[in-house]
């Protein structure tokens, strides 16, 4: 099998929840040189969403979601060490930041926000993580005990994305606004939802989530 193929192979299988059928993948393409980063933000990715695709159009119902996203954390298992070492090598910083994480109020998706935890902790950066349904006032109690430097919200849902832009107001309101930079993230978000909500900064995916915190952290000297 060449590059291409496997690749393939990898999207496949996750598409049709053959967990066994996955992993052998991952095998193959990490034995043809293909970095875990690019295994879980290539394919694996690509399948989620086309397994979103088929939820939507009625041929898939929850019990298959969970088990792609079953599926999926067992590849983020086998490969947590490549993902560290690989962002370990290609974002290092030399000052570490404290970031304060979750996905938002009635919002139980964790997968790209524990993604995203992996590879900022892999670059250096101390990361707590209030795991997910996480309201307002988790968020604040957790900024005033840890006096994080960085605050990152994930949403994958259009109903839940919106709840950040409250999340922001309640720092307002206390005062703790201007005192943290915030990250936002998610499938439903944008570069321009951020600004509309009065975010610093959105990130596409957890390579460009390091990328800007690990800026952020420079200009912050
Ligand atoms: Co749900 N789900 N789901 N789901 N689910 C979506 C999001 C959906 C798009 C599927 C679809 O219909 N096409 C749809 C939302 C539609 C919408 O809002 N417009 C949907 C729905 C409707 C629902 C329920 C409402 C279904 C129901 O109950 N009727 C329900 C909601 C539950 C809730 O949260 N209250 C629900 C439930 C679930 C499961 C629990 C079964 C499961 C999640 C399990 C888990 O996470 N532990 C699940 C899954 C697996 C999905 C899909 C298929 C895959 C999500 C995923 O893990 N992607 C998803 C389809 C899709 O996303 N297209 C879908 C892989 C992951 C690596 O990508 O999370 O996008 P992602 O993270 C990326 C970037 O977005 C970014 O970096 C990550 C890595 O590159 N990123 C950040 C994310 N957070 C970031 C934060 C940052 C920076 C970058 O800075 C802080």
């Amino acid at each position: 099998m060449d590059r291409d193929e496997v690749v393939e192979k990898i999207r496949e299988c996750l598409v049709e929840l053959d967990g066994d059928c996955v992993l052998e993948g991952v095998e193959e393409a990490l034995k043809l040189g293909i970095s875990a980063t690019d295994i879980v933000l290539g394919p694996m990715s690509e399948a989620m969403n086309e397994i979103g695709r088929l939820y939507e159009e009625g041929e898939y119902f929850i019990a298959e979601l969970i088990e792609a996203a079953e599926i999926f954390k067992d590849v983020m298992r086998r490969l947590d060490k490549l993902l560290k070492e690989e962002a370990k090598k290609a974002a290092s910083t030399k000052r570490r930041l404290k970031i304060v994480l979750g996905t938002v109020k009635g919002d139980v998706h964790d997968i790209g926000k524990t993604l995203v935890k992996v590879m900022l902790q892999a670059a250096g950066h101390e990361v707590i993580d209030l795991g997910v349904d996480v309201s307002a006032e988790k968020f604040i109690e957790a900024i005033r005990k840890h006096n994080p430097d960085v605050l990152g919200m994930s949403a994958l849902l259009t109903t839940t994305m919106r709840y950040m832009e409250e999340v922001i107001k309640k720092l307002r309101e206390e005062g703790l606004r201007e005192k943290i930079f915030i990250i936002i993230g998610g499938a439903p978000t944008s570069k321009e939802f951020a600004e509309k909500i009065g975010a610093d900064a959105w990130a596409k995916n957890a390579i460009e989530a390091v990328r800007i915190v690990n800026k952020y952290a420079e200009e912050k000297r």
